[in-house]
């Protein structure tokens, strides 16, 4: 690794933000006039910064294999939601959802983008790594996945039909596998061994009206919302398979844009701070529909509190497992509007972290908050525990469920990627430790923050010598993690 540098990039999307200091005036200034309830936005990203658990207390894990509900959202930010402390925005049914179960607040993505983030999930294994290969929403794209082409020195490909997923070894150990929803992964789930597949979205997203859907195989326009159609089919979905052992992976198109102003869940824009680092001056309607996406947001709460309430209903919450997180988050503007950091793909907490969910009543103690740094190739390697199945020694993912109850969390490292040819910053590894934040890209750059007194990455340390000895632990800590995950 060369010499710690600024990266080239860094000076062009913060020009007006020197410094922590000139943040701080301008958020301050920038919040000024604003209710006190916009204000307290702020609250949710600056408070991922501190890592540590609440006290939980030890709770056995019950015999018997749970069903599993996978609920993924799309480009939900990690403040996207009311229980992250946003009190500007409207999701009662997430809120109960989150208190009932575990939130974990240092969440990340094993990359912050649609595609990759869907293959991380369903392989358990990184983008890079064998047995997955999908690295971008560039990844079926043969100009991109040449053979030659090579990330930090390794191959990259498609996530080829027949490669072995979470359905293919839940189908083996006795589950009935399920799918609904957004895809986004050059396909058919079936082609994933997801075996009942009642609807699904066969392009890359879908307006709320009018959707093009494959129902039963064939593609049909339903009425209705699109999320609510999704939704309340995962609910049939469980209804019908309510005394088999099930996996069922519900990925709603929400929030991701097109964004819906639904009459139902008005907004208007003085509730609604600027996020960190919005341009002086420039309004807040530019670049981002905020009240859309908040909108947005409290619809898919709506719909999600009609699915929560329909499990509950068929007797099902307590012998199910249920998984809440995005696929990526969303700058939504955060760092500034230039068009390679203003939405995702990039290492800032806005768009690689989510916000994340575990809720198994009985198990799981209610109103847990969980400090320790998880990635979602985690969530596989917990369903398969779950399931009963032996750890896949491919993947680097570990056993979320021992952190959730009360016992030493078996991951202290978190690790995220991506490597996307459309822009030259979207080639980054990161490693958080603590509040250590460490990002090395293809280039040779790098990037320190240090989360619990700059949670707003505002101050790159990389080249301040006192911190040269954090700088090569956490580049020790990445050499051995490519080393591990082949
Ligand atoms: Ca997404």
């Amino acid at each position: 690794m060369g010499a710690a540098r600024r990266p080239e990039h860094a000076s062009m999307i913060r020009p007006r933000f020197p410094s922590v200091l000139a943040t701080a005036v301008l958020v301050a200034v920038a919040t000024l006039g604003r209710p006190a309830s916009a204000r307290a936005q702020r609250i949710p990203i600056r408070g991922a910064g501190t890592v540590g658990e609440t006290l939980l207390r030890r709770v056995p894990v019950p015999q018997g294999r749970p069903n599993v509900l996978v609920v993924l959202t799309d480009d939900q930010r990690p403040d996207g939601v009311g229980f992250e402390g946003n009190s500007s925005l409207r999701t009662p049914n997430l809120d109960r959802f989150a208190a009932e179960g575990a939130r974990l607040r240092n969440f990340y993505v094993a990359t912050p983008q649609c595609c990759p983030s869907r293959a991380a999930l369903l392989t358990g294994r990184y983008g890079h790594q064998r047995g997955n290969g999908v690295t971008s929403n560039l990844a079926n794209d043969p100009e991109h996945t040449a053979p030659g082409i090579t990330f930090f020195g390794l191959p990259v490909s498609d996530l080829a039909t027949g490669t072995p997923t979470i359905a293919t070894d839940l189908n083996r150990a006795g589950y009935v596998t399920g799918f609904v929803g957004k895809a986004h992964l050059g396909g058919d789930p079936r082609l994933w061994d997801f075996r009942d597949v009642p609807v699904w979205i066969p392009k890359l997203g879908a307006p709320h009206e009018g959707a093009t859907l494959m129902v039963n195989g064939t593609p049909e326009v339903l009425p209705g919302l699109t999320n609510q159609i999704l939704v309340d089919a995962a609910a049939d979905w469980m209804e019908r398979h309510r005394s088999d052992r099930w996996f069922l992976w519900l990925a709603t198109t929400a929030p991701h844009d097109p964004l819906r102003h639904d009459p139902r869940f008005p907004y208007a824009l003085p509730d609604i701070a600027p996020p960190p680092l919005w341009p002086e001056g420039l309004p807040l309607t530019e670049g981002f529909d905020w009240t859309g996406y908040y909108s947005t947001i409290s619809m898919l709460d709506d719909d999600l509190g009609r699915l929560f309430a329909r499990m509950r209903d068929l007797g099902l919450d307590r012998n199910t497992v249920v998984f809440f997180l995005s696929d990526n988050g969303q700058m939504a503007g955060s760092h500034g509007p230039e068009d390679d950091v203003a939405s995702k793909s990039v290492w800032f907490e806005e768009s690689a972290r989510v916000p994340a969910v575990v809720r198994w009543p009985g198990v799981i103690p209610a109103g847990s908050v969980v400090g320790s740094p998880m990635v979602s190739v985690d969530v596989t390697a917990t369903i398969r525990s779950l399931a009963g199945l032996p750890r896949d020694p491919g993947t680097e993912g570990v056993d979320m469920l021992p952190a959730l109850v009360g016992r030493p969390p078996l991951r202290r490292v978190a690790y995220a990627e991506i490597w996307d040819a459309l822009h030259e910053i979207w080639k980054w590894q990161l490693v958080r430790e603590g509040d250590w934040k460490y990002v090395a890209f293809e280039s040779g750059q790098e990037l320190l923050y240090d989360l619990a007194t700059d949670p707003d990455e505002m101050d790159d340390l990389s080249a301040r010598p006192e911190f040269a000895g954090t700088l090569d632990r956490l580049r020790g800590r990445l050499a051995q993690w490519r080393t591990a995950t082949p």
